[in-house]
């Protein structure tokens, strides 16, 4: 296996949105590296640096909507429990599924693909790093203002998918339901615009010589997302803000009496929220598929069936959203028709469970953390699509409709599948991002409290809702007493023991997390012996990445560096020069790499968002002023110079290898 001789003029394909300065003529540009402390992650633009900020914070408002969660277990323990009254209750469970769907999984998921996607693809950043920045601040600071509800008259009460005529002033008098449509719209920003970045960055900063199908699968899965949150987002952005106008300017686009269709807000929410669930759950499969090649040995059984069943569940997904709807009135032959269709995604997600099987097939398996959250996530996921395949056949759907056994469903898939796949990616990738080893035996602990807790808390919400205990009631002793066929009793405090089996799994990684700080394992750059580029750079890998980009030849480019495979046995023999062909790389570095520069207007523009949000709902004028920050913020933004000043300029030291300079520029 030849390795690359140098890198070829690696953005000459970065095309498009002029990324390529050339800048053999302007001399190059470093990074000034005065930004330290603080400075350094509020004005970064690194996208290692806002993975890491975007997982720090999804991982705090993943405490935030545990504690929401147990508080709903609390409640639930017994028939009649005070914990919580029906409006705080109501309260609870909307902000639980919206801080778990919207701040946790979805910026998590964010996480990982900043951090990675620009490693996996052989790039030194994103196509629009000061766009990234934007995200990320669009992210927290919209996080933060729907948590503020909580304190200026209460929490949005009308669940998560905040039906119409539920969501008007007259059912819903507090603020709750204006926070959260603001609230939603500003994360949406982040959705949209990394959407767009992340898109941009794969289609135009690929190494040389990796086509789309070298690529890693998790950065394919991270490039189907996007498709889907480009496509999705505006849908609810629009439906969003139907709902503020119609709250809070006299609108009248969900008033029946007014002439309005009931059903409006239903489709608009569903076509958004059903490719939505593939949002949070393709990225953990994009995970999975990485994990269970690198610790069974072999590469991923079938990488082109993986990757079209993934753009097939990305496509289909479009297709389904009326299954939400089957008790809503739709009529037989709509109903027909999306119960087929939701039928039909239970074939590429079957091959995607297929494919992970055979990976698993005669491997040299090595069960590591990362490596059992995989496997439990085949496992637990495919629980939760069978009983999602029973809600696809409408009949059985109108009973089960509004009742435990669908808590059961998406938790199944939502904490079995796209919760494990983070797990499995925060125990493979830890020693990347942080250069030290997660401790493997507090793993174990946090694996099996993780898998008991979830599935006693989970489980038994199969048997209470098929004995019809209904969602969304804080309150279950009335319910059916004494006609002998309801356990609630039982089933609801196994449920909720369950819940903190689970919540003390979540607690023990925080522990892990503290003493690996403290005292872990340092790590080599390529821990596990894995395949794909960013096991090539440091651990943690250098502010540029790479010191050369590689030129790819191969899917698992990084293994076959390694390894060479006898063409008739297929056995792999270590490439034994593998250290000097490294150090000739690294003596063949760039030496003038272009690295875009920190700024401040990322977070100024973020942050007068929330002020006009706040405006909307208190006071006009705080909006007109929110408005001007926002102004004032992207004209400082378009004025900003891509270089600081003619002091970063550095003169081309020496002509050789001028053309390795063309890096990003600061564009975005
Ligand atoms: C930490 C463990 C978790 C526990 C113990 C838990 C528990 C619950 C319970 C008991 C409910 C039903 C409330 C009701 O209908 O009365 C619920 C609702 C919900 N949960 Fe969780 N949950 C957990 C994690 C998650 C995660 C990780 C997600 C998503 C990624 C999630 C998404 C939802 C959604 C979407 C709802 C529906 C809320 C609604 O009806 O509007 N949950 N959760
Ligand atoms: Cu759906």
């Amino acid at each position: 296996m030849a390795i690359a001789e140098r890198p070829s003029p690696v953005l000459a394909r970065s095309g498009g949105t002029a990324l390529v300065t050339p800048s053999s003529s302007l001399g190059v540009f470093r990074r000034p590296v005065s930004s330290t402390g603080w400075r350094s992650w509020v004005f970064t633009v690194d996208h290692k640096k806002l993975g890491i900020m975007y997982g720090v914070a999804a991982f705090v408002f993943f405490i935030v909507g545990g504690c929401e969660a147990l508080l709903i277990r609390l409640q639930l323990a017994a028939g009649s429990n005070k914990v919580l009254s029906a409006s705080a209750y109501n309260q609870m469970f909307t902000m639980h599924a919206t801080t778990m769907v919207f701040l946790f999984v979805m910026p998590m998921a964010a996480a990982f693909a900043n951090y990675l996607l620009p490693l996996q693809i052989g790039a030194r950043d994103v196509a629009f790093p000061r766009i990234n920045a934007f995200g990320f601040w669009c992210f927290l600071f919209g996080g933060l203002f729907l948590n503020t509800a909580w304190f200026l008259g209460g929490a949005a009460d009308t669940g998560w998918f905040a039906y119409a005529p539920n969501t008007s002033v007259a059912f819903s008098p507090s603020h709750g339901v204006d926070f959260w449509a603001l609230g939603l719209q500003i994360t949406g920003i982040a959705s949209l615009t990394g959407a767009i970045n992340l898109i941009v960055t794969v289609l135009n900063m690929r190494a040389p010589g990796m086509s789309l199908m070298k690529m890693p699968i998790f950065s394919w899965m991270v490039l189907v997302v996007q498709f889907l949150l480009l496509f999705a987002i505006p849908v609810i952005t629009v439906a969003l803000f139907l709902l503020t106008f119609q709250r809070n300017f006299g609108a009248a686009f969900f008033s029946v009496d007014k002439g309005a269709d009931p059903l409006l807000w239903q489709h608009l929410f569903w076509i958004f929220g059903h490719p939505e669930v593939y949002i949070l759950v393709l990225p953990s499969f994009g995970i999975v598929s990485e994990v269970l090649p690198v610790f069974s040995r072999k590469p991923l059984f079938g990488y082109k069936f993986v990757v079209f069943s993934g753009a097939a569940i990305g496509f289909l997904g479009w297709g389904v959203w009326a299954h939400h709807m089957f008790a809503s009135g739709l009529g037989p032959v709509s109903v027909a028709v999306f119960s087929v269709a939701t039928m039909a995604i239970a074939l590429p997600t079957g091959v995607k469970i297929v494919n992970w099987t055979m990976t698993l097939w005669g491997g040299k398996l090595r069960f590591t953390t990362s490596m059992m959250f995989a496997i439990g996530l085949i496992i637990e996921f495919t629980i939760g699509g069978l009983s999602g395949v029973t809600h696809s056949v409408s009949p059985s759907d109108t009973q089960q409709t509004d009742t435990y056994y669908v808590v059961a469903h998406f938790h199944y898939v939502l904490f079995g599948g796209a919760v494990f796949g983070l797990f499995a990616g925060f125990y493979y990738w830890w020693p990347k991002v942080f250069g030290k080893m997660l401790s493997e035996r507090i793993g174990k602990w946090n694996f099996w409290l993780m898998v008991i807790g979830m599935n006693l808390t989970f489980g038994p919400m199969h048997i209470l809702g098929l004995q019809g205990q209904p969602r969304r009631m804080q309150i279950w002793t009335e319910f059916r007493a004494g006609d002998g066929f309801f356990n609630g009793a039982f089933w609801n405090l196994v449920s909720t023991i369950g819940a903190f089996i689970l919540a003390l799994g979540i607690f023990t990684f925080i522990v892990n997390v503290f003493l690996t700080y403290k005292k872990g394992e340092v790590t080599p750059g390529d821990p596990w012996d894995a395949r794909s580029l960013e096991w090539m750079t440091d651990s943690p890998p250098k502010e540029h990445n790479f010191d050369s980009i590689p030129t790819v030849h191969a899917l698992d480019e990084f293994f076959h560096r390694k390894y060479v495979e006898d063409e008739e046995t297929g056995e792999l023999t270590q490439v034994t020069n593998y250290a000097e062909i490294m150090a000739e790389m690294e003596a063949k570095a760039d030496k003038n790499i272009h690295l875009p520069s920190p700024s401040y207007w990322p977070i100024v523009l973020a942050i007068a968002l929330p002020i006009v949000a706040y405006g909307v709902i208190f006071n006009r004028l705080l909006a007109v002023f929110g408005a001007a920050v926002l102004l004032f913020a992207i004209f400082g933004w378009s004025l900003e110079p891509s270089v600081a000043d003619a002091s970063d300029y550095d003169p081309p030291a020496d002509g050789d290898n001028g053309e390795s300079t063309k890096e990003l520029a600061t564009l975005g």
